[in-house]
């Protein structure tokens, strides 16, 4: 039997938010999460049209974000709609949350949601976190309904920063969380998180869930952003200790170094949660040439990468996270999801 085309969601209305730079101790940066990167992954499917397709995802019912985001963070992106055009927000004040109360009317207190200097806010911040999530949704529903064995949600902007009360990283909603809680109610989930970075916001938001399980690789937070979470001894809490495995490794791994994290570590473990399904948090900024990240993964490592997820013969949503080297993105996106369609039962 021919395998049949794995389902690609977006949105155009995700190009439409556009953050121009970013403050990293002091440098201000370009911004590497451009609409750039939806392009390039974009394109690149397109041109293998024999092995993927490229839908509208269905809109999200809000009360799916609310399930997961404080109703305050949701209200303050949309208080951000009113922005002028090109308007960006930089929040700069942070207040003590547990001190303060905020008001998610005012664009002045933007701070109180938010962790970092690296995520503005903007007229189309909402519209395309929005939809971003509505991606993931959409890509979770299919595979939840058994039609496909594996989806992709071209998720920009990204998600796995974003926790409850906060958004960060790029990150408004968290898509990868969204995709796991839709796969929830058919049994248990694992996330693996192969983003760079930390998802500090996707541990969170399972920390203390034993239904759901989170394995996340990344570049030791002792020296790489998110700074203050992903330390081998976050374990989860309550019913969820033991749920969450953190991975910290050193910069400059590369394929093989990563591979053996992979087959020695996450799968095991991955295997005896015996989960019936699975998120993959996809990040690409483990890629030897990007701007941020500080691994050594070359182009054909995702192909290995994939290849030992595939193996596991879960069904599987494929949530897009970060990876900024712009001009590889789109080749190492399709390198991935091809060794995952071809190598998957
Ligand atoms: N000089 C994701 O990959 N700033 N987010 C780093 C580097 C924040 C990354 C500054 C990085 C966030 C989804
Ligand atoms: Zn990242």
């Amino acid at each position: 039997m021919p395998k049949p085309l794995l389902k690609v969601f977006f949105h155009p209305e995700q190009f439409k938010h556009r953050p121009l730079y970013e403050w990293a101790f002091g440098t201000k940066m370009d911004h590497p999460e451009t609409t750039n990167r939806a392009e390039r992954i974009l394109a690149a499917i397109k041109k293998n049209s024999s092995a993927f397709s490229v839908h509208r995802p269905s809109p999200l019912p809000q009360q799916k974000i609310a399930a997961l985001h404080n109703p305050a963070l949701v209200k303050l992106l949309k208080t951000a709609s009113k922005l002028p055009r090109g308007a960006t927000v930089y929040p700069s004040v942070f207040p003590r949350r547990d001190q303060v109360e905020a008001n998610a009317n005012s664009i002045k207190q933007a701070g109180y949601y938010c962790f970092d200097s690296g995520t503005p806010l903007t007229s189309k911040a909402w519209d395309a976190a929005y939809w971003s999530a509505s991606a993931a949704y959409s890509a979770a529903k299919l595979v939840r309904s058994g039609k496909a064995q594996i989806s992709y949600a071209l998720s920009r902007p990204p998600g796995h920063h974003a926790s409850k009360n906060l958004f960060g990283g790029y990150c408004y909603f968290n898509n990868a969380a969204i995709a796991a809680t839709q796969l929830k109610s058919a049994g248990r989930v694992a996330i693996v998180d192969i983003d760079f970075h930390h998802g500090n916001g996707t541990q969170s938001l399972f920390y203390k869930d034993d239904r759901v399980l989170f394995i996340s690789v990344h570049g030791d937070p002792q020296d790489y952003y998110p700074f203050f979470s992903g330390y081998a001894t976050e374990k989860g809490i309550g019913r969820g200790k033991g749920f969450t495995l953190n991975l910290p490794v050193p910069g400059g791994c590369d394929g093989q170094g990563y591979l053996r994290i992979l087959d020695r570590k996450v799968i095991p473990v991955l295997k005896s949660f015996a989960p019936k399904s699975l998120v993959l948090s996809a990040g690409f900024d483990t890629f030897k040439e990007d701007p941020i990240g500080d691994f050594k993964l070359e182009t054909s490592d995702f192909a290995l990468v994939a290849s030992r997820f595939a193996a596991l013969n879960l069904p599987t949503v494929v949530v897009q996270e970060g990876g900024y080297a712009t001009r590889w993105l789109g080749k190492n996106v399709a390198t991935f999801l091809l060794a995952m369609r071809d190598e998957h039962k």
